[in-house]
């Protein structure tokens, strides 16, 4: 019982971070991998599936989740190729199964993944992080976001912005223009509908993440923002296979989520299957950073939400989340090995307490 600790790792050729460095994390399981070079709507070959487990499990780490496969727009939209690519993700779940993953973390986000304004805010403490500023980000336009992330990410391509997705942004943009919220929640209940049934026969469970930030951007909807939604989302299938992974920094970024209170309902309900927690400092609605995992350094309190999976018996994989760039690390924004690596430890340390004052 309690939280798998794993740590998110980019898969074969795409991570400075060895995983001898991760096995060395106190209480790590296991990494969340990827093949960060397939395209949404592309089978995943079963070789490169295979090799890359034995590259994780030859490090003594196991590979039971996988963040993401991506979901493909035409999906999204409702688009007239959306069985074929359904087709497609379903042999990926199969293969994935094979070998032995539980878990598979996606997002239902149009055409863009998590945004910010900021990949390298500084703070006070000389470190830096990923920033958000709402106005700045409705005022630019969305070709010259996508430009600016790539060169300051120091030649790290960053989850959801890969370029070949986003070349073709303009067109994408004219696709979305009719379609509102109740269509995509439609869309995202035939997706389920057809692949669920898939995850059950294998024991595979879909967990899909937050949109980061919980509402809408440039006029594209955004679905999956807070306790009602989730709760809309969870029954167009009910199952265990249709499941969510629980990003605090993502639905905790609108203050009006209530962060342990929403752990709470849907861990109880056995539907959180892999959570990534971390914190954020809001300033305002619509203006945050990211901070380290302390709850004294951010706006979430993060012994209350260790305590709220705790309480619920929760049983899952977790992972820490983005931390800030420290002790003058060159890596992917957000995914440094040390910050995250004191945010592990920090959270072990809430878990144990908890439960041996639980026990006294
Ligand atoms: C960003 C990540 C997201 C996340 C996807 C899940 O750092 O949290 O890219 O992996 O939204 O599909």
């Amino acid at each position: 019982m309690g939280m798998h600790m794993t740590f998110r790792w980019y898969g074969p050729g795409h991570d400075n971070i060895p995983l001898s460095h991760i096995r060395q994390i106190p209480g790590i399981t296991g990494v969340v991998a990827t093949l960060m070079d397939k395209q949404a709507g592309e089978v995943w070959p079963e070789d490169e599936i295979q090799a890359m487990k034995k590259q994780v499990e030859d490090a003594g780490l196991r590979m039971e989740v996988i963040e993401s496969v991506n979901v493909h727009e035409d999906i999204k939209l409702g688009g007239g190729r959306r069985d074929e690519y359904i087709e497609n993700y379903i042999t990926t779940i199969r293969r994935l199964a094979k070998a032995g993953v539980k878990v598979i973390c996606y997002n239902f986000m149009p055409v863009f993944d998590w945004i910010r304004s900021d990949l390298a805010k500084p703070l006070a403490d000389g470190s830096t992080v990923l920033a958000y500023d709402g106005d700045r980000i409705e005022a630019a336009d969305p070709l010259r976001l996508v430009e600016s992330f790539a060169k300051e990410s120091g030649g790290f391509s960053l989850p959801g912005w890969e370029p070949e997705r986003l070349k073709e942004l303009t067109s994408l943009f004219d696709q979305y223009r009719h379609l509102d919220a109740d269509m995509l929640f439609d869309n995202l209940g035939y997706f389920l509908r057809a692949i669920v049934p898939v995850c059950e026969e294998t024991g595979v469970r879909m967990a899909i993440h937050p949109d980061d930030p919980p509402w809408p951007i440039y006029g594209l909807p955004r679905i999956v923002t807070g306790e009602k939604n989730l709760e809309r989302l969870l029954a167009l299938v009910d199952s265990p296979a249709n499941s969510l992974t629980l990003c605090t920094g993502s639905l905790g970024s609108n203050p009006d989520n209530d962060m342990p209170a929403i752990l709470r309902k849907f861990s109880g309900m056995g539907r959180i299957a892999f959570a990534h927690i971390r914190n954020i400092k809001i300033e305002r609605k619509g203006l945050f950073h990211e901070s380290s995992h302390l709850s004294s350094d951010g706006s979430l309190d993060m012994y209350e939400v260790v305590k709220a999976l705790y309480d619920t018996g929760f049983d899952g994989y977790v992972r820490p989340d983005h931390g800030r760039m420290i002790w003058d690390e060159n890596g992917r924004p957000g995914y440094g090995l040390y910050d995250r690596a004191l945010g592990i430890a920090y959270l072990n340390g809430l878990w144990e307490a908890i439960e041996k004052a639980d026990r006294n």
